[in-house]
């Protein structure tokens, strides 16, 4: 019965998050880390640079503008003003916030009601299912499906269904979050599958969420295309994006929310009694940071995309492995993640609690193997659980030493 100490509704049951659970597993300094997406190469040398010459200012160390640091909210501007094609207004269509998690939050708070409904795409990042718990509406799952019968997977062969995407479509759908590229799959939505998304919101007069914080880590033949700039998207859409992805620097809890002033003004409310803002120096060096990438871009040294070509062969190496060591990668088109499936190595784990064979399978190689993944069915609801036990998820962004130490483990996995 619940009393005035239980808890609220809202946070029913989200109390035993998994993924805590793993990254606090996977931290053991005697485990190879390939587990929470974090990159272990240090971050570019002229952000660092940034942040100990902000700091040497003192009015810096102070609160500053509540809806986004003014340098950051104009260095965004800039560079979104190229991505877009449009004119990002700094200080009404943008809003700086707690990591990507932070803009998620305010987009969600601020912009779904109760009894709504909000189409999830499977698998998705674990925080959004949560996010709209806590809102009061109801998640309603829509699967990617494997194409059948292929022996090498990439990201691509995972797809939308338009008939059963168009079904899940409902008077209550307030919003449809997507993810590209996706974690954990890596899967880089194309022109026509955004399209096919963007007609149905407008057709149910739909909102869209888009979840972009892997948004410059593409890989050859793929183009990375924000939902948003598609007709008819830019005033139903907010995009999620962070600075922890962009710069290698997850530690400083940085991300925006990029959309039209009638949207994003909601999300300000949020923050506005929330976090209320976010740190200044920090914002102040992510804006420096911005501002020298955004005058390189489209040259070899921009971060933007010299970070996805170090990462592409980080990628093909680690695929290699993983096929070495007998077991199916999934390669994927962007991010830093890559879903391997374990089953052709048949370990018999009969002898663990009774858990999703993912779940079991993580455990045993992060205590027996001193290697630590994530578990793939963490990112997907119930009913595609069974589908994905099969699967982990290794995080790729780290120094060659570490993929080093994980080829030996795996090497001598059996
Ligand atoms: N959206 C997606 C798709 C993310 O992957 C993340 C970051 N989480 O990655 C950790 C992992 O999967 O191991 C976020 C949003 C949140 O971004 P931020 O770290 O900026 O809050």
């Amino acid at each position: 019965m619940a009393t005035k100490h239980s808890n609220t509704k809202r946070i029913e049951g989200l109390d035993k998050n998994m993924w805590v659970v793993f990254s606090s597993m996977a931290a053991d300094p005697s485990v190879v880390n390939l587990g929470e997406g974090f990159p272990d190469l240090p971050p570019p040398p002229y952000v660092k640079e940034a942040l100990a010459k902000a700091s040497a200012v003192d009015h810096i160390h102070q609160y500053t503008r509540v809806s986004g640091h003014p340098a950051l909210v104009k260095a965004l501007s800039q560079v979104y003003g190229k991505v877009y094609g449009r004119a990002i207004d700094p200080f009404k269509d943008v809003l700086v916030t707690v990591g990507g998690y932070g803009s998620l939050f305010c987009t969600i708070l601020g912009l779904v009601e109760e009894g709504d409904e909000v189409i999830i795409i499977e698998p998705f990042f674990i925080c959004y299912e949560p996010m709209v718990q806590m809102a009061g509406a109801k998640p309603v799952m829509i699967p990617l499906r494997l194409k059948p019968g292929k022996k090498s997977i990439t990201s691509a062969d995972w797809y939308l269904d338009p008939e059963e995407l168009s079904s899940k479509f409902t008077s209550k759908t307030k919003a449809i979050i997507i993810n590209t590229p996706n974690n954990p799959i890596g899967k880089v939505f194309t022109r026509e599958e955004l399209q096919m998304i963007a007609d149905l919101c407008i057709k149910h007069d739909t909102l869209c969420f888009s979840d972009e914080v892997y948004e410059w880590l593409i890989y050859k033949g793929h183009q990375h295309i924000k939902i948003a700039t598609l007709p008819g998207m830019w005033e139903r859409t907010i995009t999620i994006g962070s600075a922890g992805k962009t710069f290698g620097i997850t530690g400083w809890r940085l991300g925006w929310s990029i959309g039209p002033e009638h949207l994003v003004k909601h999300l300000q409310t949020v923050m506005e009694h929330t976090a209320y803002s976010c740190p200044t120096p920090l914002q102040e060096a992510v804006a420096q940071g911005l501002l020298r990438d955004c005058a390189l871009m489209g040259q070899p040294d921009c971060y933007f995309s010299s970070l996805a070509e170090e990462l592409q062969d980080k990628r093909d190496r680690m695929a290699s492995i993983v096929q070495a060591a007998g077991m199916t990668p999934v390669l994927p088109e962007g991010g830093y993640f890559m879903l391997v499936d374990v089953s052709p190595l048949n370990v018999d784990l009969s002898h663990m609690e009774d858990e999703f064979y993912d779940i079991k399978f993580v455990k045993w190689m992060i205590k027996e193997k001193k290697l630590a993944p994530m578990p793939a069915t963490t990112f997907v609801g119930n009913e595609l659980k069974k589908d994905f036990e099969k699967y982990i998820r290794f995080c790729f962004i780290k120094k060659d030493s570490t993929i080093d130490a994980a080829e030996v483990i795996l090497k001598n996995l059996l």
